[in-house]
C-alpha cells in the first residue's frame, strides 16, 4: 500500500470545485474568504457527513497550517496543495506543491484573507522540488518564513526566507540551513527569548536516511529501525540570533511512553512519523505530533524544550484523509487546533485547512477532539 494512502478513511467525496482552485493569486493581490470557524458539526453537502469544523479557505487547497498571532492579528503559514498529476507513491510525490500563500484572519470565525504568493520556488535558489509544511516566526523586526524542499540531489532541507511583512513576500536565503534535514520545521521561541526548531517525518520526510548521521539515498523506507528497535525521533536545534542558523549540533528528541522507556518502531499508535509542534503552557514544555501510518495526533510533555517528553495521550482522532498534521496557538485567552482534512475533494494531496478549539483538562492535558 502507498504510505500516503489509507483507504479505510479516504472518502471519495467528488471534486466538486472550480479552477480557480489551483489558481496562483498575485503576490499582494489580497483575496477574501466569508467562511466561519466554528465547533458545531457541519453536514457537508450532499455527502451526508459531519465534520466538526468547515473549510477556512475553499478558493485554493492548503494543508499542514502553522497559525501564529503576530501583533494581535492570526496568521496562517499553510502548505499550498495543488493537482500536478504526479502519481501516488511511498515518497510523497503526489505532494508536488511549488508556491505558498499565506492566510490572515482578525479573529477565530472571521473573514479569511489569502494575500497571495509569498514565496515561490522558483524564487529559491537551491530548489528541487516539493515545498512541504512550512512555519514562520518573528523576531529583530523580521518575519521568518522556515520551509522544507528537496534541494537539486532530491535530498529535504529546510530553508528560511525573511520579509518585513507577515504575509511577504519572502526572500529566500541562497542555500539550505546548514545541518538542516528532513521535513516539517516547527519554531518555538521560549519565554527566555530563546528559539528552537523542530524537525523531521520518516518515509517521504527521509529520517531514516540519516541514521549514520549523513545522507544514505540507498536506503529505501524499509532501513527504518525494525518493529523492536527503538523508534526515530524527531531533531531539534537552537536557532542563531540572527535566526538563519543553527547554533549548536542537531540532536535527536526523546519521545518516551509513561513507563519511562522510548517507543519502538512497531509501536505505530504511539511513535513519531512527522508534523511535530511545540508549545509552553504553564512552565510545562508540549510536543504534539502526527503518528503517521496510524492517522493520530498525539501530545507529550516534559520540563525542558530538549525533552525527554512523555507520552500523554491523543489530541486529535484521524481527519479524513491520509494526512494529519496541526499546529496550536493561543488566541484571546483560549486555545486552539489548526489542522486540515480532504472535506473538498476527497483525494489526500488536495487538503483543506481548520480550526477548532482545544478542551484543556485540569491538568494542562487535552481532551481527545474528533473532527
Ligand atoms: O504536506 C506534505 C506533508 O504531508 C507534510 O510535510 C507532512 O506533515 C504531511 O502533512
Amino acid at each position: 500500500m502507498s504510505h500516503f494512502l489509507k483507504p479505510a478513511l479516504s472518502v471519495l467525496v467528488p471534486l466538486a470545485l472550480c479552477s480557480a482552485c489551483q489558481s496562483n493569486t498575485p503576490a499582494g493581490a489580497d483575496s477574501e474568504a466569508s467562511t466561519q470557524a466554528t465547533t458545531v458539526p457541519a453536514d457537508s453537502a450532499g455527502t451526508g457527513k459531519k465534520y466538526l469544523a468547515k473549510p477556512l479557505i475553499k478558493e485554493i487547497y492548503t494543508a499542514d497550517p502553522s497559525a501564529h498571532v503576530f501583533n494581535g492579528k492570526i496568521y496562517i503559514y499553510p502548505s499550498h496543495d495543488i493537482e500536478t498529476g504526479m502519481p501516488e507513491n511511498d515518497n510523497g510525490d503526489h505532494f508536488a506543491m511549488r508556491d505558498y500563500h499565506i492566510l490572515s484572519m482578525d479573529s477565530i470565525g472571521g473573514k479569511v484573507t489569502d494575500h497571495g504568493v509569498a514565496l515561490d520556488t522558483k524564487d529559491i535558489p537551491w530548489a528541487g522540488r516539493q515545498l512541504w509544511a512550512p512555519d514562520a516566526a518573528f523576531k529583530n523586526g523580521t518575519y521568518y518564513l522556515y520551509f522544507p524542499l528537496k534541494d537539486k540531489q532530491d535530498i529535504f532541507r529546510i530553508g528560511v526566507a525573511t520579509s518585513s511583512s507577515p504575509t511577504g513576500p519572502f526572500k529566500a536565503q541562497p542555500k539550505p540551513i546548514e545541518g538542516s534535514l528532513s521535513i516539517d520545521p516547527a519554531v518555538f521561541t521560549d519565554t527566555d527569548g530563546k528559539t528552537y526548531m523542530y524537525m523531521g517525518g520518516i518515509w517521504g520526510g527521509q529520517l531514516q536516511r540519516w541514521r549514520t548521521g549523513k545522507y544514505d539515498a540507498s536506503k529505501p523506507k524499509e532501513q527504518e529501525p525494525g518493529p523492536t528497535e527503538v523508534a526515530l525521533g524527531p531533531k531539534m536545534a537552537r536557532l542563531s540570533s540572527d535566526m538563519l542558523r543553527f547554533d549548536e549540533p542537531v540532536k535527536e528528541v526523546q519521545i518516551v511512553g509513561q513507563d519511562g522507556k522510548p517507543f519502538l518502531s512497531g509501536d505505530t499508535k504511539h511513535r513519531f512519523f512527522e508534523g511535530g509542534w511545540m508549545h509552553k503552557y504553564n512552565n510545562k514544555y508540549y510536543f504534539s505530533y502526527s503518528t503517521g501510518d496510524t492517522h493520530l495526533l498525539a501530545y507529550a510533555t516534559g520540563d525542558s524544550p530538549y525533552g525527554p517528553f512523555t507520552y500523554q495521550g491523543v489530541l486529535m482522532n484521524p481527519v479524513e484523509g491520509w494526512t494529519t498534521h496541526h499546529s496550536i496557538v493561543e488566541v484571546g485567552g483560549k486555545w486552539y487546533i489548526f489542522y486540515h482534512d480532504t472535506e473538498l475533494s476527497g483525494k489526500t494531496w488536495l487538503r483543506n485547512v481548520k480550526v477548532t478549539e482545544l478542551k484543556r483538562k485540569p491538568d494542562g492535558g487535552f481532551e481527545t477532539i474528533n473532527p
